[in-house]
C-alpha cells in the first residue's frame, strides 16, 4: 500500500512539473533574466567609473534615463508637457530650406528628414541618433523646463503584444493611444536597396490617435509624408494633419529579450553589433518603428511621433550596454570603436568611417560633431546612464 502511495505521489509530482512546461525552460524568460543581469553589470561598471571621478561627469552629476513605465505620473506629465511646450515655440529652420516647418519641434523632424539618407544603415547611425536624442533632450530641458530626462521604451517588456503597452493606453499619462481602426487596408510593402522586401500586414489602428495627450486637437504633424502618396513639395511642404498609428504585434518577435542577449553576448565587435541593431525589418531598431506603424514607417518624418525619442533611447541603451558590460577596461576600447562606411548599405561604396568622420546634424539643431566625440555616454557632451 505504501509502495503504491509512493508511486502515485511520484506521478503526481511529475504531472505537476509537466503542468508548468514554461517554468524554467521558456527561452525568452531565460533571456529576460540575462538582460536584467547584463543591465546590472552595465550600471555597476558605469557607476564604478564615475565614483572615481572628481571632475566632468561624476556620480553626482550623471543623469538617469528611466523606462517609461517606471516613471511616476508626475515624471510622465513633466515629459509630455515639455514636448508640447517645444511644439509651441517658434521654428528656427529657414522656410527656404524646409517650407513646412511651423514650430521648434518641427526643427527636429526637419533636420532628421534632411539627414535621413546619410545616417541610416551605415556607420553613422548609432552616433547620429545618440546625439540627435541628446539635442532633443537638451532642448526640452533648456527651452521647456523638463526636470527629468529622456525616458526609454524597453520593447522587451511586453514584446508579445505592443497593443498592451501602457505607453499607448491612451491615458493622460501615456504617449497617446493607437490610431483609430481602419478596416480593409492593404499591406505596407517596401524594398530596401539590397532588394530585401518588408511586408507588413495592417495592424489594429491605421487612423488618427484618438485618446491621450496627442489627439488631433492637441498635436498636429506638419511635415511629410515623404512616402507615396507624398505631401506638398515632396513632403517638405506644410501639410497639417493628425498623428496616425497602427500598432502591430507581429514584429514584436524582433524585439524579444533574446534579440538583446544576441547582441550583448555574441557580438565581440561593432561590425557584429551595429548592423544587427539597425537591420531593416528584423533589427530591433526597425522593429520598433514597424510595431508602432503610421508615421513611424515614414523614416524621414518619423520623429513627428513623440514615441520616436523613447524608442531611439532604447536603441542607444543597447549600444551603451554593449560598450560597458565588458568592464572598465573594455569600455575605453568599445566607446572608441567605429564600424562601417558613411553611405547607406555602403551604396555607393565609400571609405570606412574613422573617429574623425563628421556627423552633420543638419545645421539647425546643432553643429557638426566628430564621430569620436559621440562614443561615450559619460564623456564629452554626455553625462547620462540608463537606469
Ligand atoms: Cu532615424
Amino acid at each position: 500500500m505504501k509502495f503504491i502511495a509512493l508511486i502515485v505521489s511520484i506521478f503526481s509530482l511529475f504531472s505537476l512539473l509537466d503542468a508548468h512546461p514554461a517554468g524554467g525552460h521558456d527561452p525568452e524568460l531565460i533571456a529576460a533574466q540575462r538582460v536584467k543581469e547584463l543591465h546590472r553589470k552595465y550600471v555597476k561598471t558605469v557607476e564604478g567609473i564615475l565614483k572615481h571621478r572628481k571632475t566632468g561627469c561624476t556620480l553626482k552629476t550623471v543623469r538617469r534615463r528611466k523606462e517609461w513605465n517606471s516613471l511616476t505620473k508626475r515624471e510622465k506629465l513633466d515629459y509630455i508637457n515639455s514636448v508640447h511646450c517645444l511644439a509651441k515655440l517658434p521654428y528656427q529652420t529657414p522656410l527656404s530650406l524646409v517650407p513646412g516647418v511651423r514650430n521648434r519641434y518641427d526643427d527636429f523632424t526637419a533636420s532628421h528628414a534632411l539627414r535621413t539618407p546619410f545616417v541610416h544603415q551605415n556607420g553613422i547611425f548609432l552616433a547620429y541618433h545618440r546625439h540627435y536624442n541628446h539635442l532633443f533632450e537638451t532642448a526640452l530641458r533648456t527651452e521647456c523646463n523638463l526636470k527629468g530626462t529622456l525616458p526609454y521604451w524597453d520593447w522587451t517588456l511586453g514584446w508579445q503584444d505592443v497593443n498592451k503597452n501602457h505607453l499607448f493606453d491612451g491615458s493622460p499619462t501615456s504617449l497617446g493611444s493607437n490610431g483609430l481602426f481602419i478596416p480593409n487596408r492593404t499591406h505596407f510593402i517596401s524594398v530596401n536597396p539590397l532588394g530585401k522586401v518588408l511586408d507588413r500586414s495592417p495592424g489594429t489602428g491605421g487612423g488618427c490617435v484618438y485618446s491621450g495627450p496627442f489627439t488631433p486637437d492637441k498635436w498636429i504633424v506638419h511635415l511629410g509624408p515623404f512616402t507615396d502618396p507624398k505631401g506638398p513639395n515632396d513632403g517638405w511642404g506644410y501639410n497639417p494633419r493628425c498623428l496616425d498609428r497602427d500598432l502591430l504585434k507581429d514584429f514584436g518577435t524582433y524585439t524579444r529579450p533574446s534579440n538583446i542577449t544576441h547582441v550583448l553576448d555574441n557580438c565581440q565587435d561593432l561590425a557584429c553589433a551595429s548592423p544587427y541593431i539597425q537591420e531593416s525589418g528584423n533589427g530591433v531598431h526597425s522593429a520598433g518603428h514597424i510595431q508602432t506603424g503610421g508615421i513611424m514607417l515614414d523614416v524621414l518624418a518619423s520623429p513627428s511621433d513623440p514615441v520616436f525619442w523613447p524608442h531611439h533611447a532604447m536603441v542607444d541603451k543597447i549600444w551603451t550596454m554593449w560598450q560597458f558590460i565588458g568592464g572598465a577596461d573594455e569600455y575605453v576600447a568599445r566607446t572608441r570603436e567605429v564600424w562601417g562606411t558613411a553611405t547607406r548599405y555602403n551604396i555607393p561604396p565609400s571609405p570606412n568611417v574613422t573617429l574623425d568622420s563628421p556627423v552633420d546634424m543638419g545645421g539647425i539643431i546643432g553643429p557638426t560633431r566628430r564621430l569620436g566625440e559621440l562614443g561615450s555616454t559619460i564623456d564629452d557632451d554626455y553625462c547620462y546612464i540608463y537606469e
